[in-house]
This record gives C-alpha cells, sequence and structure tokens, in this order.
C-alpha cells in the first residue's frame, strides 16, 4: 500500500541502468535474441568483459544532480550475465577479465549520494541450462529447439532464481524496490510456449521476497493471479494520459522510458529525445499522480555515453530552477 512505501510517491524520478554484456555488442540488450546468437557466439563479450573506466560514484553523482532519488539496476537481464558475485553460477562479472563484483561499489556509490536502490532481475535467463527454449528463446527458430527442450527443467530455474534473489535481498543491505521482468503466458510460437506464474513459482518468489526485505517495493511483471495487486505497475515507454484504474486501489505507478530507443548502449542508434520531450516525461508524469525511471545504458567501458550526460544535464539544469 502506498503508506509503506509513501517515500515513493515523494521520490518521483530515477534512474534506470541497463548494463551488461549486451554493452560491448552495442546494439541493443535484446541483441542475442534478436540475431539469434548461440552461446559460443556470445562469449566473445563475457570474455573481453574489462570496464575498465566504471565509476559508479560518477553515475550516482550525475544521477543526484539530475534530481534523481533512486536507481534500479540490472543484476542480471534476459542473457543471464550477472553483475554481482553469486554463488550459483559461474556466468558472473568475477570471472570475466574485469574480475570483480560490479554491483556493491555501485549500491555504495548510489547510497553515498543518497539514492535509494533497486533491483532488476530478470525472469528471463537466456544461458541457463534449465530454461526451456520459449517465444522468446535466441534459439526458438533452432530445428533442433524442440529435442533441445527435452531435458530442461524450468522448477530448477525456478529454484536458481529463488537462490538469487535471497543473495540479492540478504548481500547488499536494505533494497528498496525489486523489479522482476517479465512474464507472457499463453503464447505460442512455432509450438514453443510463452512462460507465466506457475513457471516462476510466482508466489513462491514473492513470498520470499516480502520475507527478506518487508519494506520492498514489488513490480507488477510477474503474472501474480488476478486479484493480486502488485505494490506498483510499469508501463513502458508510454506516459499514461490519464492516471491508470488501478492506482484508485493504492497500487502506486512508473512509467519507464529511454532518452534513445533501447535500453541497453547502442552506438548507432539515433532517436534520442529532445530536451522538450524529456522535460514533458517528467511533468506528464508527476502531473498525474505517478513516477517516471529514466534509463542509462552505459558502454562497455563503463562510461555514460556523451548523449545520455547531456540528457541528464536537462534535468539538472530544469532541476534548478524548478526542482
Ligand atoms: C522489457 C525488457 O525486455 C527490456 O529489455 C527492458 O529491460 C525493459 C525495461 O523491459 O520488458
Amino acid at each position: 500500500g502506498a503508506g509503506k512505501h509513501a517515500w515513493f510517491s515523494q521520490d518521483r524520478l530515477g534512474m534506470f541502468i541497463h548494463w551488461g554484456l549486451y554493452a560491448l555488442g552495442a546494439r541493443h540488450e535484446w541483441l542475442k535474441n534478436r540475431e539469434e546468437l548461440t552461446d559460443d557466439h556470445y562469449q566473445r563479450y563475457f570474455d573481453n568483459f574489462d570496464p575498465d573506466l566504471y565509476d559508479p560514484k560518477e553515475w550516482a553523482r550525475r544521477a543526484r544532480l539530475a534530481g534523481m532519488k533512486y536507481a534500479v539496476v540490472t543484476t542480471k537481464h534476459h542473457e543471464g550475465f550477472c553483475l554481482w558475485d553469486s554463488k550459483v553460477t559461474d556466468y558472473k562479472a568475477p570471472n570475466t577479465p574485469c574480475g570483480k563484483d560490479l554491483l556493491t561499489p555501485l549500491v555504495d556509490a548510489f547510497r553515498a549520494e543518497g539514492l535509494k536502490i533497486g533491483f532488476y532481475y530478470s525472469l528471463l535467463d537466456w544461458h541457463h541450462p534449465d530454461f526451456p527454449i520459449d517465444v522468446h528463446h535466441p534459439l526458438r527458430n533452432h530445428p533442433d529447439a524442440k529435442a533441445l527442450n527435452a531435458g530442461r527443467n524450468i522448477a530448477n530455474y525456478a529454484a536458481y532464481m529463488r537462490e538469487q534473489v535471497r543473495e540479492l535481498l540478504t548481500g547488499f543491505g536494505r533494497i528498496d524496490i525489486i523489479w522482476f521482468d517479465f512474464s507472457y503466458p499463453g503464447r505460442e510460437y512455432r509450438g514453443l510456449p510463452g512462460k507465466g506464474r506457475a513457471d516462476w513459482e510466482s508466489e513462491r518468489l514473492v513470498d520470499l521476497v516480502r520475507e527478506l526485505q518487508p519494506g520492498i517495493i514489488v513490480n507488477n511483471r510477474l503474472d501474480l493471479p488476478p486479484g493480486t495487486l502488485p505494490d506498483v505497475t510499469t508501463p513502458e515507454q508510454y506516459t499514461p494520459r490519464v492516471a491508470p484504474a488501478i492506482a484508485s486501489q493504492g497500487v502506486l505507478w512508473e512509467a519507464c522510458h529511454t532518452f534513445s530507443g533501447s535500453w541497453g548502449y547502442h552506438r548507432d542508434e539515433n532517436t534520442w529525445k529532445s530536451p522538450e520531450q524529456i522535460i514533458q516525461l517528467l511533468i506528464d508524469s508527476v502531473a498525474l499522480g505517478g513516477n517516471l525511471l529514466m534509463n542509462v545504458g552505459p558502454t562497455g567501458r563503463g562510461t555514460l555515453d556523451g548523449r545520455a550526460i547531456s540528457a541528464l544535464e536537462v534535468y539538472q539544469n530544469w532541476m534548478a530552477v524548478n526542482g
């Protein structure tokens, strides 16, 4: 309910951070899916992941200056790569050339600037061997997709997710938001299924989250049973023109948007929003009682792209007068 989470309605603007191996590909965080890349091919990004210019203090400083009060970071995106030193996988930053946990310094840096911290955690996992090949999987068109699915057991993957969520919610202090992404029940594609709450064991997952972090905000992408209200609903790449109906039942809402056309770093993408659009998104969200989570996709070297910095400075300059 809104009472327990009153801070969220005060701290209207947050920074979304999409950062993983896909930053090295520099052409959208879904590249493994879009280009139907195999694990073998994708391994090049893991083998070369070495963000030598990573400075989360600088990201946090820029977020604070932009008037942002919280950050939500992709601890693991759909590719399955983990920014922290997870004990249940080898597919993590400490095993790349960079050789270390990248999440702890980020959490520390944002807290030091006075921001709250949220963890994005992908329900999809295009690396885990028990994650069945489905409508969104990079191998969906593989001639042997059905045969390759034979030994995969989603229950093992659901247990893996619970272990990882336990690590994330016990190893980094108080976490303010958990942002699961995403369910797609009932869709069929070439005989391959979608996934919903039965696959993620969503209710069990949420019970675990609430046990470990009673004060946390949980988002709405878990396909929870009808009638179960999420803490926050998350319209993506659009800002409602009227407050979502669910808001009248005490559900918070947060629109998330990109400054350009991609969440992960996309070097050659050229649809960066104008200063007017960037400001309008904030005004529209707040005027309708919602939050705005604006995304940056840092580069493979760990820097913010100059265009992202300019966009953040739009908020910074506006806040200096109106904040
Ligand atoms: C989507 C994801 O598939 C995108 O890559 C991104 O993370 C966005 C915020 O949510 O559902």
